[in-house]
């Protein structure tokens, strides 16, 4: 009976540390992905109407990603999409989303040049994007 016992703990000591592992090489592997495929992630804010900070800059000719912040707290839904200077859209975010909530816009390499971002749902939002 405690030669069972001694069995049983010893199988389920195992399996605790099996658990373990698999959890340590699941929890490794997405953060290096993600950190291989987004070298260059831009931050902005959409609070009260406006983009913060309303100028950025991006690397050109390489795709790039957009992560915005929509910090409103009530009923302030916003987007993000970049235009060129024939006020072509060039990309944009699948969706507003309602604050607060994040978005990521995914950028295509762009040559370098002054290209505007603005928001959907607000016509006087919007912000200069400087590719160099
Ligand atoms: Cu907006």
């Amino acid at each position: 009976m405690k030669k069972t016992l001694i069995l049983v703990s010893a199988l389920f000591a195992t399996l605790a540390l099996a658990l373990f592992a698999m959890t340590l090489s699941g929890m490794s592997a997405p953060t290096k992905a993600a950190a291989d495929t987004d070298a260059t992630v831009i931050e902005v804010h959409a609070q009260d109407q406006a983009f913060a900070p309303n100028t950025l800059s991006a690397p050109a000719n390489t795709a790039f990603t957009i992560h915005l912040y929509n910090d409103d707290t009530f009923d302030n839904e916003h987007d993000i999409r970049v235009m060129d200077s024939t006020k072509a859209t060039l990309a944009k975010t699948p969706n507003t989303c309602l604050g607060p909530c994040e978005l990521f816009l995914q950028v295509p390499a762009l040559a370098p040049g002054t290209y505007t971002f603005f928001c959907i749902t607000h016509d006087d939002m919007s912000g200069t994007l400087n590719v160099s």
